[in-house]
């Protein structure tokens, strides 16, 4: 098995693991109120975009998120909560330094020996689900379960929903599809986008991702059979009716999206075999961006 499908297996684990770490550190998370920025790069942007919209939802105070090279230095928030895997990447350490002194940060990382220690005021440990792999799992979704767990939420109905994706099987037409959009409202747009990213960077397909009702807004024009459409969540606004009378593929699943992401992890993982490339070695990709700066 390739380090991404063991990698992906290992997350009903450290899920359970992040909701106690969270839990030991509970001052370090965000607390009721505040008013909060999430920044991350590529897949830790999306996990960046499903806490916050979460965090909104339960009225714990405003939360954005940015792409860390996206942050509007001329604002000002009560926390900073920034996600890197690696805690090397170059846009995160950069806007870390630029806030200091001006408002404090807590990192969710796995690097626990690298320049995000001294760049931010407190630390996550997460090294616990730290990966080989350069394709993101189980990381990106343990950082969101320990933040999730930080805003009151419960860990092993998850686990329990990972276990139970783990086992499902693969269809064909998920396997066979050519083009794949994904959609979910609210935090499950933060979701879909991680999953277009997955099979993206997995498998070298096109993917999309949308706000469910931004679907109709145009693209579902690309939408044709042998192509599939995946709703995290349940379809509410009756888009698997206007799916299927273009011909192309429509599936929903009603549980939670976070769990839902780890069958789209392993029909990323599956691609990438079936397409005869390596899951472990993605065509040009790094497992972190550092960036060369003038001087550097
Ligand atoms: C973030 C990231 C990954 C992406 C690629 C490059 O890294 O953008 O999401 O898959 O491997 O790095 P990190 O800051 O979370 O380490």
């Amino acid at each position: 098995m390739s380090f991404t499908g063991e990698e992906i297996a290992r997350q009903p684990q450290t899920w359970l693991k992040a909701a106690s770490v969270a839990a030991e550190a509970a001052d370090l998370l965000p607390r009721p109120g505040e008013r909060v920025a999430v920044v991350g790069c590529g897949t830790s942007w999306f996990m960046a975009e499903a806490y916050a919209a979460l965090r909104e939802r339960r009225g714990l105070g405003e939360t954005d998120h940015f792409a860390a090279s996206e942050f509007p230095h001329e604002r000002t928030y009560d926390r900073l909560v920034a996600i890197s895997r690696s805690g090397t990447t170059t846009e995160i350490l950069d806007l870390l330094e630029r806030r200091r002194g001006r408002f404090p940060a807590v990192a969710l990382t796995a690097g626990t020996s690298t320049p995000i220690v001294d760049a931010a005021d407190d630390v996550l440990d997460l090294s616990f689900a730290d990966e080989r792999s350069v394709v993101q799992t189980v990381f990106a979704t343990t950082a969101l379960t320990a933040l999730r767990v930080g805003l009151g939420e419960a860990a092993e109905p998850l686990a329990q929903a990972a276990r139970t994706a783990l086992d499902a099987p693969l269809p064909e037409e998920w396997l066979a599809a050519d083009q794949i959009t994904f959609l979910g409202r609210s935090w499950a747009h933060g979701i879909a986008r991680e999953a277009s990213l997955k099979m993206r960077e997995a498998t070298q397909s096109w993917t999309e991702a949308y706000p469910s009702l931004e679907y109709r807004h145009g693209p579902i024009a690309i939408a044709a059979p042998g192509r599939l459409v995946w709703h995290f969540g349940a379809d509410e606004d009756g888009l698997r009716a206007d799916v299927a009378a273009t011909g192309a593929y429509f599936v929903d699943h009603p549980e939670d999206p976070q769990a839902d992401l780890v069958r789209v992890q392993r029909l990323a993982e599956a691609g990438a075999v079936r397409r005869g490339l390596d899951p472990d070695r993605p065509r040009a990709l790094s497992r972190s961006v550092i960036l060369d700066r003038p001087g550097s």
